[in-house]
């Protein structure tokens, strides 16, 4: 049976996953967007629905001041004896690693319980009433200490598993006991080109660990050809029919030069054991945007609609804030059928939570489209739609009020540059409504307009390069939402969204 990568497109780095009786579960990293760590089910591995974030509550998770590249890095979830298990990391000031623990995956998780080892890239292996937290650890290399989940303590010193192979920044572990063995696996090069997943076993726990004779047991690094790049940190799962399967991470460099600008998204790859016990993946062979494999039956999810008319008492989960979001810069309620944005002094520039909400942007080649009504009152007053990978790169699309004229611009915020590349005068008795689209191709972004006469005004075109992760820097990828501004703290003008919708127009 074929099936496409990447199994969730657009920034969904770092995937782990478990599964309990014929349910798949899944979570991804989030840095500092809100909610963070979305989590995702699944009975065939290659269909996933969101059905909620792990951390959704402000006492869960706080993201104020933290850098943009900073706040969640890689998630893991587990499943033992009736609990679920969530385990991270919240990189920055008073961060660390912890855990929330929940016994429905569609519901509410716990607050946090905090972990005293320090590292990155924690996950969890429970055995015979134990439990063993895993990490990055310094000396480089992967540590493990056996913890007291209730006060999140070490009880054994963390002690050296495994260093890896040598490659830079061994990370992302994750420990499995898979017949007589214990089975570590690791991350190794770092998060870009030179990514690639090592193993080791170990018939006693804490070793010695034996190095995979075949390792890098999975790497596109000597392969630049291929159309995915960077794979790496991965999460190993047998299905029900006793059949291996890894997730992980991969970039499609497709801004021309090798650049990427939808993050790191997840992939599905099968696995299997060889005759000397150790795990081959994909039978040796590099993943492709279409895979061949024994998969499971069927069971796919309805895609969700493509346009958003705001009419839910709740935000879709596929929309996120920049950190924790001031509950009086949105709303669904104070307009029937709109989502009222109101603007703030913070800009896109900044490292707060500005008025921004966006979606990851999931396809190459798509259609981004917004219908809003705004009049702004004050001179620089602004809001329209947004493409953010973070606050020095990022684009805007919108109307805003400059020189005493209502205008529709384009603003290219490109490190320290921040151009206006279009600006057309509007007049002052024309309609409010405003439909702003964005075409998105892999090279660029082509902004038109349309007023009530419904003609459509080109605006101009963008690089998506210069929102490329090797450009911009950090671990993300392109948020593409809608955003409004307001320098003036009274009176502020509502930017009244009527719909958004982002079109896959990728194969
Ligand atoms: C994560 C590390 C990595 O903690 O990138 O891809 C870091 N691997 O394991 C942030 O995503």
């Amino acid at each position: 049976m074929q099936y496409r990568n990447p199994i969730l497109s657009g920034m969904y780095p770092d995937p782990s996953i478990c599964r309990v009786e014929d349910d798949f579960y899944l979570v991804t990293s989030t840095f500092c967007y809100f909610p963070g760590v979305p989590i995702f089910h699944s009975r065939d591995l290659i269909h996933w629905r969101q059905i909620g974030h792990c951390l959704n509550r402000d006492s869960q998770l706080n993201l104020k001041g933290k850098h943009s590249a900073h706040g969640i890095y890689a998630p893991t979830i587990r499943y033992h004896e009736g609990t679920f298990y969530m385990v991270t990391t919240l990189v920055g000031e008073h961060g660390g690693n912890f855990y929330v623990t929940t016994d429905d995956p569609t519901g509410s998780w716990s607050d946090p319980v905090w972990l005293e080892q320090e590292g990155i890239d924690p996950t969890l292996y429970f055995e015979d009433g134990r439990v063993y937290l895993l990490s990055t650890g310094t000396p480089s290399g992967i540590y493990m200490s056996e913890i007291d989940l209730l006060t999140g303590k070490c009880l054994t010193t963390p002690r050296l598993l495994w260093g890896g192979m040598g490659g830079r920044y061994p990370e992302g572990p994750h420990l499995y006991r898979i017949g007589t063995y214990y089975y570590l696996m690791i991350s190794e090069g770092g998060t870009e080109y030179a990514h690639r997943l090592t193993m080791a076993r170990s018939s006693n726990l804490w070793g010695p660990y034996t190095p995979c004779p075949h390792n890098p047991i999975f790497s596109h690094q000597d392969h630049p050809s291929s159309p995915l790049q960077a794979t790496g940190h991965g999460d190993l799962v047998m299905d029900t029919r006793g059949q291996w399967w890894v997730v992980c991470l991969a970039i499609r460099p497709s801004a021309g030069f090798p650049t990427h600008h939808l993050g790191r998204e997840t992939l599905l790859l099968p696995a299997a054991w060889d005759e000397a016990g150790w795990l081959v993946i994909n039978q040796g062979k590099l993943a492709a945007l279409m895979m061949e494999a024994d998969t499971l039956p069927a069971f796919p999810y309805p895609d969700p609609p493509s346009r958003d008319t705001f009419e839910g008492a709740s935000l879709d989960l596929r929309w996120n804030f920049i950190r924790n979001p001031p509950s009086a810069s949105w709303s669904l309620v104070d307009h029937p059928r709109r989502l009222r944005l109101l603007g703030q002094s913070a800009t896109l520039d900044d490292g707060g939570s500005p008025t921004f909400i966006g979606q990851r942007q999931s396809a190459l080649n798509c259609q981004i489209r917004t219908q809003f009504s705004f009049l702004p009152a004050h001179e620089g007053e602004e809001a329209g739609i947004a493409l953010y990978q973070n606050e020095h790169h990022h684009y805007e699309f919108g109307v805003t009020r400059r020189a005493g004229e209502r205008v529709v611009f384009v603003r290219q915020r490109i490190g320290v540059l921040s151009p206006i590349t279009f600006e057309h005068v509007l007049a002052e008795d024309s309609s409010a409504v405003v439909t702003l689209r964005v075409e998105a191709s892999p090279l660029e972004y082509r902004f038109v307009y349309t007023l009530g006469d419904g003609i459509e005004h080109p605006a101009g075109i963008a690089l998506t390069r210069y929102l490329s992760s090797e450009v911009a820097g950090g671990f993300t990828g392109v948020f593409v939402g809608m955003y409004a501004i307001s320098p003036a703290s009274e009176a502020v003008t509502p930017a009244d969204f009527h719909w958004f919708e982002l079109i896959s127009q990728d194969e």
